[in-house]
């Protein structure tokens, strides 16, 4: 997958892009990044990328041209790719946005700085616009770089292990339950017995009512979207029945 990326601050997306599981993505051809300065695309002779709102009031709005410049630059006529806005009124980034865009081939994405984009880049540019949640950065940038690893890692070919992206507890709308490794026996702490029992039916078990269980706790609200069992559903009724009378983590 190719994603192409629009930005005044390139130098931004050096450190994610170059460790781990992105840096190894584009080592192994999974995935590549182009990123494209707006300020290179600004003819006049400051390069100035921004300019006052008409109508008067504060901040600075970005100016189309150099936006429209890059965007038919970095497409050369290439057709059917979306054009991405990551903006603060976009439509909410979940995993299920992820998933969708991961069937692309390429995608473009624009941030945006200031107090937003010339309304015609929206308008007669842009495909999508997409928010990462309720809370206000200072740009787009960090908002692509949390996109592209959440495509990234759904790729063929990028976890090691091909059932990792599916198998995720997220995927299936529920939150993990608690995870341990050795030792056995940490300040007196103990790992659940259960998960030492050898039992794999019974840690199976245990590992999806401890989803549960967080979930009913954190997120009450994931609980409507997932497929329940009728094993699930008398856990959950347990769980709702003991209440809030003891709160016992
Ligand atoms: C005072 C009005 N502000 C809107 C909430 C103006 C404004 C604030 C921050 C305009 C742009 C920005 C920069 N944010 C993004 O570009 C952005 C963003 C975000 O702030 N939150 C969540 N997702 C995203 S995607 C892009």
């Amino acid at each position: 997958m190719h994603f192409d990326v629009l930005t005044l601050f390139p130098e931004m997306f050096c450190g994610p892009l170059n460790e781990s599981i992105l840096k190894r993505a584009q080592e192994n051809d999974r995935i590549s990044v182009a990123l494209h300065n707006v300020r290179d695309y600004a003819t006049d002779k400051h390069h100035i990328t921004d300019d006052a709102p008409y109508g008067g009031g504060g901040g600075m709005v970005m100016k189309p041209e150099p936006i429209f410049a890059a965007v038919e630059a970095a497409l050369a006529n290439e057709t059917d790719v979306p054009v991405i806005l990551l903006s603060p009124q976009g439509r909410l980034f979940t995993q299920a946005v992820a998933a969708e865009l991961a069937c692309y081939s390429r995608i473009l994405l624009i941030c945006g700085r200031y107090e937003g984009v010339d309304e015609r880049v929206r308008q007669h540019l842009v495909t999508d616009e997409i928010s990462i949640g309720d809370y206000v950065l200072t740009g787009g940038e960090l908002a692509a770089m949390v996109l592209i690893d959440a495509v990234t890692r759904l790729l063929p070919g990028v976890l090691g292990d091909p059932g990792a992206a599916v198998d995720d507890s997220h995927a299936q709308g529920l939150l993990e339950g608690p995870h341990y490794t050795r030792p056995a026996v940490f300040r007196g702490w103990k790992v659940p017995e259960i998960l030492i029992s050898g039992n794999h039916a019974a840690v199976a078990r245990w590992r999806r009512e401890e989803a549960l269980r967080r979930t009913f706790e954190r997120r009450p609200g994931l609980l409507e979207r997932v497929e329940l069992t009728s094993q699930d559903q008398e856990f959950l009724a347990r769980l709702a029945g003991a209440g809030s009378a003891e709160d016992d983590d």
